[in-house]
């Protein structure tokens, strides 16, 4: 059966809740002083308390029966097994054998992938020593200080949130920088503040023909030649990560200087593998493996665990319930940690081009909503922005707090307001104010009852707004590579839920098409055949560049 809203699972699920959409999450814990303890669950260094959304136990068995009804748990062993289940491409999905500690092999078309990576591993090791022990030079002979990672969309992406997250465990020896957009400003700005003798280019681009890094590329190069003018400079400034070594080679970069990955990397789930150079460039080799290290903890959690003792399964679960039966149409994520400041962005991308599609996987249309608007920021700023709808607005928006419990930094009081403020969040969602204790309040400000009565709806808060915290000691490699692949397994399990293929991105490869239309109508000078708006839009474009 295709539809699965048709499902005895999901009528069960959609009964469970007409019963239970009335009950106030307060009643909830009112009623249960256990609460927390049973619904949060502790795995790989990470610690998540779910128990502030409108679930019962019931509904978790309910869920429960919709994932087994999906089989759940052979799509698991499959995607640790190598099995094609990008099905539109034919291919793996095997990020998790980028951080397989296990010493057993993984196959994928009868080949062992193991060796491969732990060898490509190896190269980026001796790079990144060579790099930051200053045998690797540039071409006048001078120390690399500076290194810039030009990709896009998962070639950038992820290794910038991680080199961010990471800034704990930054070396001194070099600063790492990302650009990513064809707007010149974002690489003519970069470039401006680096000199061509000490800068190290780290182009990463799996297909290497994306328009935006090419681009950068080739501007990248001709800034390189035009302090150098000799070609032999681009062996010590240019270094790549593709699995399209022949392209590499044609852009001129020396193949011994070339870092490759494969088909079965995704590249939303690929800073696992060498498009993660400039993070081991960041933080060292040593740190790059505690980050595998921590995600391959996640991993072995995910592929042992019940699904009802199962982190990754419970948030997927949680996000089903809140998306498809609760009707909520976006997810906040609100790191209470400056590092993370590239979390929700990253996070963005990798569920809405995972799971925003509208055919099953065998391409019929999905009756069923899929992945929710994923948007976010760090929660301290947001809470002067944005919260105001979150505890207001007309839509509830689940969000999940993320905050570390110790900090980092020597401003320690600092940290105890930015957890008070993360707790308190996350309990004024959930709680509201009611009109009785507003009205309180506003006698207690000496207002008569006029103007209270005109105040009250104002200041009044339903609450009952569900939410996620997901806790960490420290943001160490560790937890953030758990976190990490926390997040990418609870997106996959949404996938196999909703029978999608997560791992394709159609949406993606037409915008690639796209822009490469209207280039050539903008080089040749006239609009070729379009809506009237389009052609409108290049017709202005041509009489200003008159
Ligand atoms: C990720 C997508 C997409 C991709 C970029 C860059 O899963 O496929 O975001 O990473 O379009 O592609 P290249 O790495 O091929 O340049």
């Amino acid at each position: 059966m295709n539809n699965r809203s048709d499902r005895p699972s999901w009528k069960a699920l959609d009964q469970h809740y007409s019963e239970s959409k009335d009950i106030h999450l307060n009643d909830l814990f009112e009623n249960d002083p256990e609460r927390f303890s049973k619904f949060s669950i502790e795995a790989a260094g990470l610690f998540l308390d779910y128990s502030k959304n409108h679930l019962s136990a019931e509904t978790l068995d309910f869920l429960a029966v919709l994932a087994n009804e999906s089989c759940l748990k052979e799509r698991i062993a499959d995607l640790f097994a190598g099995k094609k289940l990008n099905n539109t491409e034919n291919r793996a999905v095997l990020h998790t054998a980028l951080r397989n500690f296990s010493e057993q092999p993984v196959y994928v078309d009868g080949q062992d992938v193991m060796p491969a990576i732990m060898s490509v591993q190896h190269r980026m090791r001796a790079l990144v020593e060579s790099v930051h022990l200053g045998g690797w030079r540039g071409f006048s002979g001078k120390r690399i200080t500076d290194i810039v990672n030009i990709g896009i969309g998962g070639s950038d992406l992820g290794p910038r949130m991680v080199v961010s997250a990471l800034s704990r465990q930054a070396v001194q020896e070099v600063d790492v920088h990302f650009v990513s957009n064809v707007d010149g400003e974002e690489l003519s700005q970069r470039l401006s503040k680096l000199s061509p003798e000490t800068t190290l280019f780290v182009v990463v681009s799996k297909t290497f023909t994306t328009l935006e890094t090419m681009t950068n590329a080739r501007s990248a190069k001709k800034w390189l030649l035009a302090g150098y003018s000799d070609n032999a400079a681009i062996a010590n400034h240019f270094v790549a990560v593709s699995a399209n070594l022949k392209a590499v080679k044609a852009f001129g970069i020396n193949p011994d200087n070339s870092f490759e990955i494969w088909d079965w990397v995704g590249g939303r789930f690929s800073l696992w593998s060498a498009v993660g150079l400039s993070i081991a460039l960041a933080v060292g080799m040593d740190s790059f493996e505690r980050l595998l290290k921590g995600a391959y903890l996640m991993d072995e959690h995910f592929s042992q665990s019940p699904l009802l003792e199962n982190m990754p399964v419970i948030l997927a679960l949680v996000g089903i319930w809140n998306r498809n039966f609760q009707k909520a149409s976006s997810v906040a994520v609100l790191p209470y940690d400056h590092r993370l400041s590239r979390f929700p962005a990253y996070l963005q991308q990798c569920d809405m081009e995972s799971n925003g599609k509208s055919v099953d996987r065998e391409g019929h249309p999905i009756t069923v909503e899929t992945s929710p608007v994923i948007w976010g920021e760090v929660g301290t700023n947001g809470q002067h922005a944005f919260y105001q709808s979150l505890h207001q607005g007309t839509q509830p928006v689940p969000a999940d707090f993320i905050v570390a419990l110790k900090s980092d930094c020597n401003l320690k009081e600092h940290h105890k307001l930015l957890v008070a403020n993360c707790f308190a969040q996350s309990e004024a969602l959930m709680k509201g104010k009611t009109a009785e204790e507003v009205c309180i309040e506003l006698k207690k400000r000496g207002l008569n009852e006029r103007e209270i009565s005109r105040l009250v709806g104002h200041e009044t808060f339903d609450g009952n707004r569900p939410s996620n915290t997901i806790l960490m000691d420290r943001l160490t490699p560790e937890a953030l590579g758990a976190l990490i692949a926390l997040y990418e397994h609870k997106i996959s399990v949404q996938g196999i839920i909703w029978d999608i293929n997560s791992f394709d991105q159609w949406g993606v490869e037409l915008g690639k098409q796209l822009a490469n239309v209207i280039v050539e109508e903008i080089d040749g000078g006239l609009p070729g055949r379009h809506d009237s708006s389009t052609h409108g839009l290049l017709t202005r474009y041509h009489l200003v560049q008159k």
